[in-house]
Order: structure tokens, then sequence, then C-alpha cells
């Protein structure tokens, strides 16, 4: 049995060690949402709300997220007694649209709170089988094609199975390009455009093909299935959708018209471990490959990211960088790594989430905090 009786959010900063640009905008210093989340009976979990510092990805921000969280959705939870995890998704669901990773971070932190319980990880607690996951990195807009390249080199040097490349009108075709003469024909690309596209770029896409991409990813608007089933047929490459894919109706969606092929799951954006069960599980079943996408999460979301990505049909290397990709230092202990065959490993032995908060660090860098109680808590 869940019951939660205190919650606390905070807010740090964490400067990237170089800024991340997409099409739609470009990151510096990322404001993470932590949350400390405390069941009645003693045990306690860290989560992560992924929500941005603008919505130029999703409509939501980390200040939206912590709104809703204290407005609406905390209060639903707190002192209320769960047989478990799989039921808050609806609890968080009724008569609340939307706010899907304000939801997430809820009740990502309950499936963490029940392994913490059960003394599992989370990883055995979601289903999953791997114990290690094939990595990729998430390269940003540079200002080159040769600024790229020398990115894909190092990465490609350190081990990274997949290399994905972030593009938008104007900076695309001759990046692929350079990496693609670069790096040869054994290295795993693929091209992420953040919606920067409309249809009638189709012709100047379908320049893509010819640099054998796994996949290209959200090239049209995130409410635009119909369209991007469209240009699925005018490409040979394979379209994956991020933005599109908000719930597991969108998935069946985008199965039933033909608008991808691939997805990238990310728990914050589908509001949850049950909704992304959903998906990977429906997926699975139409033989369409998952795998894992990120958020610039600090290690705390990358433990919810791995656990997932532990999930037998996430066949492709997830968005899941180390921690020193990121951060001068990151706020867990151990920090996340990746070995030289570019794989993490899933912490299945340790109960819980994984790893361990360095929770002075996290003090150090909390400029917002706020503590939320269970009515009878408050007054007893
Ligand atoms: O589209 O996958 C994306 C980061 C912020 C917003 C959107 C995206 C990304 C990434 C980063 O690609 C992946 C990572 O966390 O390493
Ligand atoms: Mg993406």
């Amino acid at each position: 049995m869940l019951r939660l009786d205190r919650l606390v959010l905070r807010e740090i900063r964490l400067a990237l060690k170089e800024p991340f640009r997409i099409s739609s905008g470009i990151v510096t210093e990322r404001r993470i949402f932590l949350l400390e989340l405390y069941d009645v009976d003693g045990a306690m979990t860290w989560a992560e709300c992924v929500a941005g510092e603008m919505p130029n990805y999703s409509p939501e921000t980390i200040d939206t997220a912590w709104f809703a969280i204290r407005e609406w959705l905390a209060p639903r939870l707190l002192g209320r007694s769960f047989d478990g995890p799989e039921v808050i998704r609806g609890v968080l669901d009724q008569n609340v649209r939307g706010h899907n990773m304000a939801k997430a971070a809820l009740e990502m932190g309950m499936w963490a709170l029940a392994a913490t319980k059960e003394e599992v990880s989370l990883s055995q607690r979601l289903g999953g089988t791997r114990e290690r996951i094939p990595t990729g990195i998430s390269l940003g807009i540079q200002s080159s094609p040769d600024a790229l390249v020398q990115r894909a080199r190092a990465a490609f040097a350190q081990g990274y199975r997949k290399i994905k490349l972030k593009i938008q009108p104007g900076q695309d075709v001759e990046y692929v390009r350079a990496v693609r003469a670069a790096l040869g024909t054994e290295v795993h690309l693929m091209a992420d455009a953040n919606s920067a596209y409309t249809l009638s770029d189709a012709d100047h896409l379908a320049q893509l093909d010819a640099f054998d991409l796994i996949m290209i990813e959200q090239p049209l608007g995130r409410d635009d299935l119909v369209r991007h089933a469209k240009l699925q047929k005018r490409l040979k490459t394979r379209l994956c959708l991020d933005e599109s894919i908000t719930d597991a109706d969108r998935a069946e969606d985008m199965i039933e018209l033909g608008a991808g092929k691939i997805i990238n799951i990310k728990p914050g954006r589908v509001g949850g471990f049950a909704v992304s069960k959903a998906i990977h599980d429906l997926c699975e079943r139409h033989q369409i490959p998952v795998w894992c996408g990120g958020m610039l999460e600090s290690g705390v979301g990358r433990a919810y990211n791995v656990a997932l990505a532990s999930l037998p049909n996430f066949s492709l290397p997830g968005d899941l960088s180390p921690s020193a990709r990121y951060w001068e230092r990151d706020v867990v202990i151990p920090e996340w790594t990746m070995d030289a065959e570019g794989m993490v490993r899933v912490p299945r032995d340790e109960p819980g989430i994984g790893i361990t908060i360095d929770t002075g660090r996290v003090d150090d860098l909390t400029v917002k905090r706020e503590g939320l109680e269970s009515q009878s808590m408050a007054t007893r």
C-alpha cells in the first residue's frame, strides 16, 4: 500500500557544460524541478519533473508544472491510500486535462516509492529485463557543419551507439552530409527537427534519404499526424515521432495512419510510466521499435529513464548520455557513466531508483523550495 503524507518541491539551477540548441530554442542553464516524496511508513524517494524553462517543446514549463502539482495534483494524492502505482494516473487524470509532465513527476515518483517499499529495483518493478542499455547522444545545432563533425567524431570515439543531429531549415542537408562523409557508413545517425518543417518541405527533406539515417524525428507539428503520414509516404527514411505522441491513443493513431514507424518514448511527455508501458506494449504488438528520449534531465530523472529503457521493446539506443556530457558535476552519487561500448548499466540490484542523491549539493543549488502535506499531517 502507498500513502503519501509529505512532498517537497525544489527548483535547482544547473549550468550545462555547453548550451544546447534545438530548432525551437536554446538552453544554457537548466532550471531543474526535483521532488521528494515521503510515504506514511517512512519510505522516501526523489523524483524529477522534466518540464522545460520555456514552452517551446511542449506547452508545459517548470512554472506551470509547479502550479499544477501544488494546486490540483498533489492534493489528490496526499493522505490517500492506494493499492499500487498502477492506479495513480487515473486519479490524476480525472477532470484535469494535459499537464502530463506534472502528472508524470508524481506518478513516476509513486512507482519508485512502491519499488523502494517492496525492496526491488524500479527496473524490476516496471517489468524491465535488460541489464545494460545502448546509449545515444543528441547533438544540438552547431554554427557550422565542421563544428558538428567535430562533436560527432568525439561522440563516436567515446563509444556512443547512435548519434542524433538536431536540424532546422538552413542547417540540415549539408550538416548531415558532412557528418556522414566524415564518420563513414558504420555509424548510426539520425536527425531531429523538433517540428521545424512543413509538408511543403517534403522534397527538401527527401534529400536526407541519401544519408541512410535510421530515422528522422518529428519533422512536422506536434498535432500533425495526418501530414506526417503524407510526408512518410514521400520519404524512404523512417519517421519517428516525439512531440506528437502525448498518450497511448496518439500512438495507436500514428500506427493506423502510418504517420511514423518508430516512437521516442519520454515518460514525462506521456504523463508517466503507466502510459509509457502501454505505448511500449502496443508498439511491441505492432513491431514498432521504441527508444527512450531525454529532456536534459539531472541524474535523478536519468534513473527513471534508464529503468524504463530496460523494458524489452526498447530496441534502439536511448538518449541516455552520462552525467559528464551535461554537467561539471551531477546531483547523484555515483554519477551516471557509459562504458567504452556505449552502454549504461541498469541498477537492478539496488531497491528503488538505485542511486543516491547528493543532498548537500542539492541544498546548495536550491533556489526555491515548498513543502506540501496531507491535511491530517498539517493539523496533527
Ligand atoms: O527533442 O529529444 C528532443 C532536449 C530537450 C527537448 C527536446 C529534446 C531534447 C533532446 C535531448 O534531444 C536529449 C538528452 O536529454 O540528451
Ligand atoms: Mg525529439
